[in-house]
């Protein structure tokens, strides 16, 4: 039974994290019998045979525990086998995961379809250049029409991906590589809709349905597929369309960014519709007046999770830090405010609420949390909803008693839309990815990989993703980050040019050459659409093979939490990418899967899913990946295959 945390903890007292903020108030909250996810971890071990993906609970028959002895022959009472059940729980998590990203997308698309319609306060189409390069995407006509009009045409065609009724398949699908469609196509891997892939993963993987686990993989496969270039391809999109494409600005992140005299409110969860309207509302030149009339200095707007990150793209607004400090930004005692909607909000945070003055705000009609203040969001009056959330947040001013915010922020730059990394390395008149493609023919940059997802307290807060960021940038790999991941960074001072000063000689020659950080901040999970757009982009650029699986890159989500991530990952995999995961793998003890995910989607994606705990082995692994990838595509120069040691790691 693997479970590598459990046995690490026996070894040696893990540290619960690099990040000095954190350790802080960590310790405050242990000094105060304060409880958090850090002190819950230790106190709940997590059960080896869910851990390892060998518990059936899909039945009143069981549940059903495929362990002890022989435990790989043993069968469910329904007589489902190890990889029958494993490829189920694979496949719920990854559609779990596909129904929340996209389910954000459908209320993006709704938001879009109010204000093309004139029905949503406050919107507006803020990049109307990008609303008309979706519409040509979507072959909707664009020529001596209204703008209102083609936003309306595109917000519906959206739905109707959604909704499944767009046609054989979804539109996006035709922005992969011509070679990658043909992949998928082969395998049936094209999905036809985000809503019908989801609900068909659920049918399949009911008792007595589909027991094959290579065809259940597949359908997880399809599935994903409709959130990276369904769901999440779609959010990003018309978040741009409506709130603007992301561009270079400067920013802060960690808990150093809550200020001790103002009125500190943070947004946290994920859609941007709510945050841009308390963006909007927390520099109200009247509430401002109203918040120093009760003695505060002004408004001091945070955020936590991905709604930080999109309003960190597109307003600088500094991140507060990433999934684990949620309630560490609460026990600083300085947060008059923490304003939620949708996943990854800890049901935790009511009860520590509680023990501050913080008012808990729920505002999504999908997500309440008993004893938390629910301010139901609407867009009809969404800008007024915001103000009166912002007031709230003044009014509880007063309360506020002794606060300790941890005085850390590294300071960072985000925005690195794929539009604008486009232009970036051409210049404004041949915009291009010419230059990233040359530079990895000539080796200055040797590949690239997505270090992206989410924190878990299972594992040293911040430790992998920093470790990794810092040994591959050193390899002359260049890093694109999303997610929590990239708060990490943030957080640690890795996205600022001067990192370039730890980058191998090529590849800080190129960031010196073109401005940009050896490590760039692409956006929030739901942003690694923009991943999967410029690698497709650079496959068309050409000199580099035709396909996706062609290219020297990899993904890593180091200290996944999450269905989410999950999704994200397979969706990565089946676009033709190598993917690693840290902490531990959720289907570990069913061998089957195992080699499904790895070798069999290699052969037929040319991408892999794989689990990985220890950091040294990651590095390996992706570095020879990408090493087997130059030289299939003959730009490799002679290298040994690299391993590193344990020193190497703790260089750090
Ligand atoms: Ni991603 Fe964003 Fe963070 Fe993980 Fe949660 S916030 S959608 S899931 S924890 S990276």
């Amino acid at each position: 039974m693997s479970n590598p945390e459990e046995t690490k903890k026996k070894a040696e007292p893990r540290k619960k994290s690099i990040d000095p903020a954190a350790l802080e108030v960590i310790a405050k909250a242990e000094a105060e019998g304060i409880s958090t996810v850090f002190s819950r971890v230790d106190e709940m071990k997590a059960c080896p045979i869910g851990a390892a993906g060998s518990c059936c609970q899909l039945c009143a028959m069981g549940p059903c525990r495929l362990v002890g002895k022989g435990a790989e022959e043993k069968t469910g009472i329904c007589g489902a086998t190890h990889g029958t059940i494993g490829a189920r729980l694979m496949v719920r998590a990854i559609a779990g995961g596909v129904a929340a990203h996209s389910d954000h997308g459908r209320d993006i698309a709704r938001t879009l379809l109010a204000v093309a319609k004139g029905h949503a306060q406050s919107y507006g189409i803020k990049d109307p250049d990008k609303l008309y390069r979706v519409a040509e995407m979507m072959d909707i006509a664009t020529e001596g029409r209204e703008l209102n009009d083609v936003a309306a045409e595109v917000a519906q065609k959206a739905l109707d991906n959604f909704n499944g009724t767009a046609g054989d398949e979804l539109t996006y699908v035709s922005r992969a590589p011509a070679r990658r469609q043909e992949i998928w196509r082969k395998y049936g891997l094209v999905p036809r809709g985000v809503d019908r892939e989801v609900v068909e993963s659920m049918h399949r993987t009911h008792v007595g349905v589909d027991q094959d686990a290579e065809h259940l993989l597949d359908q997880g496969m399809r599935t994903s597929l409709a959130d990276g270039w369904g769901g999440a391809m779609l959010a990003t999109d018309l978040s741009d369309v409506l709130f603007g494409t992301p561009k270079p600005l400067v920013s802060q992140a960690n808990l150093g960014v809550l200020s001790k005299d103002e009125v500190n409110i943070i947004v946290h969860g994920h859609e941007p519709t709510l945050s841009e309207m308390i963006v909007a509302a927390s520099q109200d030149p009247e509430l401002i007046e109203y918040a120093r009339s009760k003695g505060a200095a002004g408004i001091n707007l945070a955020g936590i999770c991905c709604t930080a990150n999109e309003v960190l793209m597109r307003h600088g607004i500094p991140p507060a830090g990433n999934f684990l400090h949620q309630e560490l930004a609460i026990i600083t005692g300085a947060v008059e405010g923490m304003v939620v909607d949708v996943q990854c909000v800890l049901q935790a945070l009511q009860p520590l609420s509680e023990k501050f003055h913080t008012k808990l705000i729920t505002t999504s009609p999908k997500a309440k949390i008993p004893g938390a203040t629910h301010v139901e969001f609407d867009e009809t009056r969404a800008l007024d909803t915001a103000k009166d959330i912002v007031r709230m947040c003044i009014d509880n001013f007063e309360n506020r008693g002794d606060i300790a915010i941890p005085q850390y922020t590294g300071d960072l730059v985000a925005g690195f839309s794929h539009e604008y990394i486009n232009y970036m390395l051409g210049g404004r008149y041949r915009a291009s990815f010419r230059p990233l493609n040359d530079n990895i023919i000539n080796g200055k940059i040797q590949g690239a990989v997505a270090i992206v997802g989410c924190n878990n307290p299972r594992v040293t807060q911040d430790e992998g993703i920093v470790y990794l960021v810092h040994e591959l940038i050193k390899r002359d790999v260049l890093v694109v980050q999303t997610g929590c991941a990239a708060h990490a960074s943030g957080k640690h001072g890795l996205m600022t040019p001067e990192t370039m000063q730890i980058a191998g000689d090529g590849l800080r020659e190129v960031c010196e050459a073109v401005g940009m950080p050896p490590v760039l901040h692409l956006g929030s999970c739901v942003d690694n659409s923009r991943i999967m757009t410029i690698l497709s982009q650079v496959v068309e650029e050409g000199g580099l093979g035709d396909d996706i699986s062609d290219l020297p890159v990899a993904a890593i989500c180091p200290e996944y939490y999450c269905e989410k991530a999950l999704a994200i990952g397979t969706y990565a995999a089946a676009s033709g990418a190598y993917v690693v995961f840290g902490v531990r793998n959720p289907v570990g003890d069913c061998d089957e899967v195992v080699d499904i995910m790895s070798n069999g989607w290699e052969a037929k994606v040319g991408g892999q899913l794989v689990f990985e705990p220890d950091y040294d082995k990651i590095l390996e692994m992706v570095m020879n990946r990408i090493q087997e990838k130059r030289q299939a595509l003959g730009i490799h120069e002679e290298k040994e295959r690299v391993l590193f040691d344990m020193a190497a790691r703790r260089e750090l």
